[in-house]
């Protein structure tokens, strides 16, 4: 195998979620090197351009559970991103290589002749906004916390063949925000606008676009989360994990959606353009190479090196667990993703939309949210934080579900709160045991899903915790005893872009050892990317006699949600 790149090269990676663009440089040593975020609610030009997404970075129709955000403010927080980085010192000519993390499931649709568009990008016409104004079929992008193809799921389960049929090919049943039901809704209600459009992306696949100035590919990970990919490996013997569209869904989905959505790849892959001499503007060097970009959740996995055993948690926006899965046992609970990192293997994952917004309103008590000063917001997690250290493990036996957005996992809407003697209240008697309530009902969720998915907790086993909550050692405390299994955070919080840029790396250097012929085997993500000591530590272990209050009480737990799924 060839030897890491000279000290000198940098590694981009780059995330577009739900709220916020951000992107992380790394050293081929993996070390810190730069950082940015650009924030679509708050920052002023996208709010002067885009108030309706302000603060929360995506506009909402109660009404019909319509989620999306326009796709023009991505493409404008991408130029922005680039310019704080070169503003703040960093040379990216540096860069050999850049991948992409994005929130899964969102799409994109590019205009017939877009592609001759991004071909054409150039650093005097403008900036990337301006040269793409009329590139979109679609103007607002549907993004993950959709709810509103109600009518798309239960057609696309009956057109193949049911429920357990589809999540046996695509790993999944079919889920509201799973793209394939997002693009059955707009060519079903948008029928012009589907119709002139040439090419979709995922968030993931449409930043590369924008990078290389080129219709860029759906990787299978990514594509996984679309109700559309075969995850099962199609290939023979000489491309043993190829995957491809499942036909039937793609005909209930749109018409030629084959060829809207182009030929799905492995999420290694080198894509066959480097950088748009559009970027150029900010000192990327023409050959920089981009590596397919793939969904927030898979680039997690790779950042956290989840391997077998373990259990990978992460409280943000939504919160997700994902387990390294060696084989595809899907049914009709959670999903299965063909893996990121190693494509004769799965992922598995559980999606809650009630994640941090949830805690906030609970924290608050309120439904309304507030923006707050940092100061005020930091107040008001110390006081959380407080509630959790007055109140013991499993709460004297009070359990609620919070579910005040629509539940992916299970699929419900409703707020259940029962008291030691299993009787209905409409409130705990106080905010410290409605705040224990809902932090140990969101882990021991996690928990009874995650086991339904296959995962085992028992020696051995992580519990690796990410995202904005892993930072309070209180709800770490409450995940240890929940699993019965010692807790490790990540060094990094922005585990999906750091994901992005391990995965840049690698994608990089396997390209370049084949190309050299040094190596008769594939380089794999883990030779290449082995656990740096000291990026994951362990922060907690369970205590004995509180993990031994928790068996009881999820058998309670787990009543609740099947009485009030839909
Ligand atoms: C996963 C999911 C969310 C988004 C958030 O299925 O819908 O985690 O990826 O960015």
């Amino acid at each position: 195998m060839a030897d890491l790149e000279s000290k000198s090269d940098l590694f981009l990676g780059l995330d577009f979620s739900t709220q916020r663009a951000k992107a992380i440089i790394l050293d081929g040593n993996r070390t810190h090197v730069a950082a940015s975020s650009v924030t679509f609610g708050e920052e002023p030009s996208l709010v002067a351009k885009y108030p309706q997404c302000s603060p929360s970075g995506y506009e909402e129709d109660e009404q019909s559970g319509q989620v999306t955000s326009p796709t023009l403010m991505w493409v404008e927080s991408l130029d922005i991103l680039f310019s704080r980085l070169v503003s703040g010192g960093v040379d990216l000519g540096r860069v050999v290589a850049i991948s992409v993390s994005g929130q899964q499931h969102g799409s994109v649709y590019w205009k017939t002749g877009a592609e001759k568009v991004l071909n054409a990008l150039d650093s005097k016409k403008g900036m990337l906004h301006e040269q793409l104004q009329g590139a979109f079929a679609v103007q607002d992008s549907p993004i993950w916390k959709d709810t509103s193809t109600g009518k798309q799921c239960k057609e696309l389960e009956v057109y193949t063949q049911g429920p357990r049929r589809l999540a046996e090919v695509t790993g999944s049943r079919a889920y509201h925000r799973f793209t394939g039901n997002q693009i059955a809704k707009i060519s079903q209600t948008q029928p012009e606008n589907y119709e002139q459009c040439e090419r979709i992306s995922l968030v993931s696949s449409f930043v590369c676009c924008l990078l290389t100035g080129a219709y860029a590919p759906i990787d299978y990970s990514d594509g996984s989360g679309m109700n559309l990919l075969d995850i099962r490996p199609c290939g023979g013997p000489n491309e043993p994990d190829k995957r491809v569209w499942m036909e039937a869904a793609l005909e209930y989905c749109g018409k030629d959606l084959a060829e809207k959505l182009g030929t799905p790849v492995p999420s290694h892959t080198v894509l066959p353009k480097p950088i748009s001499p559009y970027f150029s503007r900010y000192g990327f060097r023409p050959t920089c190479s981009i590596v397919a970009a793939t969904g927030d959740n898979p680039s997690s996995l790779a950042a956290l090196y989840i391997r077998e055993g373990d259990v990978g948690i992460s409280l943000g926006s939504s919160d997700t667990v994902f387990v390294w899965l060696p084989e595809a046992k899907p049914g009709l609970f959670g999903h299965v993703f063909v893996n990121p990192v190693d494509t004769g293997a799965y992922m598995g994952l559980l999606c809650y939309s009630n994640g941090d917004m949830t805690r906030k309103k609970v924290r608050d008590s309120t439904q309304n949210l507030q923006r707050l000063s940092e100061e005020e917001e930091e107040q008001r997690w110390q006081a959380f934080t407080h509630c959790l250290q007055s109140t013991p493990p499993a709460n004297n036996g009070n359990v609620g579900v919070y579910f005040f957005e629509e539940e992916i996992v299970p699929h419900a809407k409703c707020t259940v709160r029962l008291n030691a003697a299993g009787e209905k209240v409409d409130s705990f008697a106080d905010q410290a045991t409605e705040v224990r309530a809902l932090i140990e009902g969101q882990i021991m969720a996690k928990r009874i899903h995650s086991e339904q998915l296959g995962y085992k907790c028992g020696p051995g086993t992580r519990v690796l915790a990410t995202g904005g909550g892993s930072k309070n050692p209180e709800i770490l405390k409450v995940m240890a005893n929940v699993f019965n299994t010692d807790v490790y955070i990540f060094s990094e919080s922005e585990s999906a872009a750091v994901g992005a840029a391990y995965r840049a790396l690698h994608g990089y250097e396997r390209a370049k050892a084949l190309a050299a012929g040094d190596t008769d085997t594939d380089v794999s993500y883990h030779s290449l990317i082995s656990e740096i000591p000291g990026t994951l530590s362990k922060v907690c272990s369970p205590d004995g006699d509180a993990a031994a209050l928790y068996g009881q009480l999820m058998r309670r737990y787990e009543e609740i949600e099947d009485m009030y799924a839909m």
